[in-house]
């Protein structure tokens, strides 16, 4: 599991290079725009609950066979699984924006996911229409002005729907 620094560090060591001054300074930025970092990850982890229950809502909305019988979230547990599932990929996405680094996402949580939905039959392309719905409302949360200090949040809004993306790409 890498972070952004480790991650930079582990490349150089692997060429037995210095860091390079590019390097330096994009962890310098990194650092210096670490309040705004913490902030987007505190919103979306004291908001998790709302963004979970509004996506899983409208994906049913959209999708209504889902919770018929005969789709994949049909019973209460198979609903209440889904939900979980929901829960545990915005879990690590939270990671991930802390981390400025998708590897614990990619290697908890993603790795082998498409092969257990499919052993399954959990519907892929549903679960990423899900996880792109929790992207709208965490990003809409995250990126609220108001109440917080003012800033220019648009690179770390990009990389926490990046986040997302890969999350849904990597079970579509
Ligand atoms: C992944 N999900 C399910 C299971 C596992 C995961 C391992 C099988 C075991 C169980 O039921 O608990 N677990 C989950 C995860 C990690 C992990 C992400 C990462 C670390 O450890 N069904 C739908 C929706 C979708 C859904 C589209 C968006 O129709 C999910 C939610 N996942 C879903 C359902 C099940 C499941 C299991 C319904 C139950 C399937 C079944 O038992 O038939």
């Amino acid at each position: 599991m890498f972070d952004a620094f480790t991650r930079v560090v582990s490349q150089a060591d692997n060429r037995g290079e210095f860091l390079s001054t590019e390097q330096l300074d994009a962890l310098t930025e990194m650092v210096k725009a670490g309040n705004k970092r913490l902030d987007a990850v505190n919103r979306v982890t004291s908001n998790a609950s709302t963004i979970v229950t509004d996506a899983a809502r409208s994906l049913f909305g959209e999708q209504p066979q889902l919770i018929q019988p005969g789709g994949n979230a049909y019973t209460n547990r198979r609903n209440a699984a889904c939900l979980r599932d929901m829960e545990i990929i915005l879990r690590y996405i939270t990671y991930a924006l802390m981390a400025g680094d998708a590897s614990v996402l990619e290697d908890r949580c993603l790795n082998g996911l498409r092969e257990t939905y499919q052993a399954l039959g959990v519907p892929g392309a549903s679960t990423a229409r899900g996880i792109e719905l929790m992207k709208e409302a965490a990003v809409k949360i995250a990126n609220d002005p108001n109440g917080i200090t003012q800033g220019d949040c648009s690179q770390l809004m990009s990389e926490l729907a990046s986040y997302f993306d890969r999350a849904a790409a990597s079970v579509a």
